[in-house]
């Protein structure tokens, strides 16, 4: 049984993206009760309420993993090193979004799974065997009668979306082979409380999770995990190696270390999370004040990086035209669109980045340092940043 730490309010689906501002439109957009719990039987937080993933990753699903440098590299590096140190002959990817990890190996050698249709069909266009549908038993048995069992299964940022999780390690079970590896990414939910990143909660994160968490959840299964890493990517995440309890691997140190440095942070505890909310609460009032001071200067503010994430800041802290003229993205099918709840409208950085610009909120806090990078005249012409975690404020 969850137990709830924290209320965000009411929500819209990250994911939609309004291709016009007219009274049917808003009139129709679907909002839920975006609040999240701690169960402390398995100590995994999870969304209280979840949305229909039939409603979320649909033919129109606009983010595209490969819109920054960063995550391209990120995802060449991890593949590299998976193939030397597991030699994989069959690989997997759990939804594989445009292809960014898949791309890294021979196209005979790769399987995808990708729900969203428009982004089964690049794959499909690369020439990447991709089947269009759901994680799940069904699809592994599908895929096992017509491709055989794997020896890596990967996947980045997709079973943190996934409500049913009996299903997604049975589902994985059922495609390993003896000594296959499962390798998934996901945003850290040490990292969530270390810095006060609630915006990583939104309806397609349903869980965050931990080692202690993970570790209680796969326990009644016939998988395992045996080697463990705490990453940087996307503001903190967490990479867990998982095999069948009798195959080969044997568990590694990090495993302990991990263990003892959640267990110091107090990831087990609800307490924790109670005063993880009254940060949370505090970062809405520094935000707000802040951008009231600046716009009472008569400041223009700006967003950049049309994120998810700043989907839950935004209409968590009731951030909109008032504050915010427009928001600068660089994906084709978000510019032209408004953003979800708060419509705000989307256009291209070479568009909006202009002379006049003052401020740009960090939406996309997590690529600071290739942004930063990209956007250096704008820094020297005395534009400036604000970003709200781990605290609000202007860089
Ligand atoms: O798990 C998820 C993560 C990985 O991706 C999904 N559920 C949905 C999505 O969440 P997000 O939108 O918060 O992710 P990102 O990767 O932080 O989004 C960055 C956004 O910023 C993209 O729309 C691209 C844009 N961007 C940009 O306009 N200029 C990014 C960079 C680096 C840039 O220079």
């Amino acid at each position: 049984m969850k137990k709830k730490f924290l209320d965000l309010g009411k929500h819209p689906i990250t994911n939609s993206f309004l291709n016009k501002i007219k009274k049917n439109n808003i009139k129709k957009e679907f909002f839920y009760n975006l609040s999240v719990g701690f169960d402390k039987k398995n100590y995994l937080v999870s969304l209280m309420n979840f949305v229909n993933p039939k409603k979320q990753y649909t033919s129109k699903y606009a983010h595209r993993a490969s819109q920054s440098k960063t995550m391209n590299k990120s995802f060449a590096k991890i593949a590299s090193r998976l193939k030397k140190r597991f030699r994989p002959k069959k690989v997997l990817e759990i939804g594989s979004n445009d292809g960014v990890f898949i791309k890294n190996f021979k196209r005979n050698n790769v399987i995808a799974v990708e729900p969203c249709s428009n982004l089964a069909k690049i794959t499909r266009q690369n020439n990447f065997k991709t089947y269009n549908d759901f994680w799940s038993k069904k699809l592994a048995k599908k895929i096992i009668k017509q491709n055989k069992k794997k020896d890596l299964i990967y996947s980045a940022n997709t079973i943190s979306h996934i409500p049913n999780l009996n299903e997604v390690f049975s589902a994985v079970s059922l495609t390993l082979s003896k000594n296959g590896v499962f390798v998934f990414e996901d945003p850290y939910i040490g990292a969530v409380v270390k810095i006060n990143s609630y915006d990583q909660f939104y309806d397609e994160h349903v869980h965050l999770f931990s080692l202690l968490s993970l570790s209680k959840i796969l326990s009644k299964t016939d998988l395992k995990v045996f080697d463990i890493e705490i990453i940087k990517t996307h503001g903190g995440s967490i990479r867990f190696y998982v095999c069948k309890k009798n195959a080969k691997f044997k568990k590694t140190k990090n495993l302990k270390k991990v263990k003892l440095l959640e267990i110091k942070q107090q990831l087990h505890k609800f307490d924790t999370y109670r005063k993880f909310s009254s940060r949370v609460k505090k970062s809405k009032r520094d935000l707000r004040n802040l951008l009231s001071k600046l716009k009472a200067k008569n400041k223009k503010i700006i967003s950049y990086g049309a994120t998810y994430k700043s989907t839950t800041v935004f209409n968590y802290c009731n951030i909109g035209k008032k504050f915010i003229d427009y928001v600068i993205d660089t994906t084709p099918n978000k510019q032209g669109k408004f953003t979800p709840g708060k419509h705000l409208p989307i256009i291209s950085p070479e568009k909006g980045l202009d002379n006049k610009v003052d401020y740009a909120f960090l939406g996309a806090w997590n690529f600071e340092k290739e942004i930063k990078q990209k956007e250096k005249s704008f820094l020297k012409r005395g534009g400036k940043f604000i970003v709200h975690v781990p605290k609000v404020r202007i860089i």
